[in-house]
């Protein structure tokens, strides 16, 4: 197949998954032509079947906003028609399923679209009234949906009024990348004294309550002697910082900030703390599973469907901090407990969400989607037997 994918190239999970599953097509042997406005950071080495298509903004001076969205759109319909795309598949909504609509108008019917929903662009921007309608006839309009987890599927039903239907693909982690790795040296820097390693990870917005991070570390460190090693930037970086020195932990925080690549860097660390309020999946908690590390995280959006609870690590409700302390303390105290939770977490990200199972789930659908091309082009009669 030819499949155009459109992400946000530098953004979180999101574009991780658009980018591995465009990976993992072209190593299948489809032709995969990433269109988006900068190169996909974790794009990697080349490949014969992989393209890159920028999408370059017109900064003219009459443009107060220069319009991303219809030079994305402009882009995908060259695309598609250059490259004979069979379909695009955007990933998050916003602008990115209204722009393949545009595409696919000016292309003709044959190209098929599948818009797959991530999170915050159903339980953030679906609050706002300005957006709310464009992205329900995005998803109405798609050829095919899919959302990361169930709850997302239910919130996205709720919240949008949407009836269509609207497939489960869970997101995957590539096991040949995380996995338990040997990093005793590495470590050994972070935690010279034989310290317990905490880590969180992510971009460092509201939602993911990196003050509850702090709140639990410093109740575990009250106990045992440990580190923090916080890994990622974003608004509420500074803010963080503040309460870390506030909280006189500095000598015993690391703010390691932006990193490329994480796989070898989550095996340093002893336990992942993901304590947001919002999370439709939570990619992070996955790659600490496939790592062996158990999860402390809440009980919200996806995470229940992705950590299960006293199997991989622990939930708790939102702001919950004394009791995240408690899990915590009790798988680092427990040695016994902590290695069954750790072969647990490895087992379950390998059996519910390998990346060899997920990519077959995608493929599956897109010819799907294609065969119902088929017959809007000429009525599929019922096979003469
Ligand atoms: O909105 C964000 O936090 C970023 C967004 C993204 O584009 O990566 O994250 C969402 O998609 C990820 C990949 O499917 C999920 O793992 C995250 O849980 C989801 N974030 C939220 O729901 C807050």
């Amino acid at each position: 197949m030819k499949i155009g994918i459109t992400c946000y190239p530098s953004l979180g999970g999101s574009g991780v998954v658009a980018t591995e599953l465009g990976k993992l097509l072209a190593e299948r042997g489809h032709q995969v032509h990433f269109i988006t406005s900068s190169m996909p950071f974790r794009l990697g080495s080349f490949h014969p079947n992989l393209y890159y298509h920028e999408v370059e903004v017109n900064r003219y001076d009459v443009f107060r906003y220069p319009p991303y969205d219809l030079t994305l759109a402009n882009r995908m319909a060259q695309v598609a028609r250059e490259e004979k795309l069979d379909l695009l598949h955007v990933h998050y909504a916003v602008p990115h399923a209204l722009c393949a609509y545009l595409a696919k108008q000016m292309v003709g019917r044959s190209l098929k679209v599948m818009t797959t929903l991530h999170g915050t662009d159903i339980t953030v921007l679906g609050y706002d009234s300005g957006l709310s309608e464009m992205i329900r006839f995005g998803i109405e309009q798609s050829d095919m949906v899919t959302a990361v987890s169930n709850d997302l599927i239910r919130q996205t039903k709720e919240l949008l009024g949407v009836d269509k239907p609207i497939e489960l693909v869970y997101n995957f982690v590539d096991k040949r990348r995380y996995y338990p790795r040997k990093v005793d040296e590495i470590k050994r820097h972070f935690t010279p004294n034989g310290e317990k390693l905490l880590m969180h990870i992510s971009n460092f917005r509201p939602v993911k309550r990196v003050q509850d991070v702090v709140a639990v570390f410093a109740g575990v460190r009250e106990r045992i002697p440990a580190k923090l090693l916080l890994i990622g930037e974003g608004p509420e970086l500074t803010n963080i910082r503040r309460i870390v020195h506030e909280r006189g932990l500095q000598a015993d925080v690391i703010f390691l900030g932006k990193q490329e690549d994480v796989a070898e860097m989550i095996s340093l660390a002893d336990v992942m703390l993901l304590p947001s309020e919002k999370e439709s999946f939570g990619l992070v908690a996955l790659e600490a599973m496939a790592c062996g590390v158990p999860v402390i995280a809440t009980r919200i959006g996806g995470l229940p469907e992705v950590v299960s609870d006293q199997e991989c690590g622990y939930l708790a409700e939102v702001g919950d901090v004394p009791e995240m302390i408690r899990r915590t303390l009790e798988l680092l105290l427990d040695p016994e407990l902590y290695q069954r939770f750790s072969q647990a977490a490895i087992a379950r990200s390998r059996n519910t969400f390998c990346h060899e199972t997920i990519t077959s789930q995608y493929e599956r659908l897109y010819r799907r989607m294609l065969d119902r091309t088929a017959c809007d082009r000429e009525p599929c009669l019922p096979t003469r037997v």
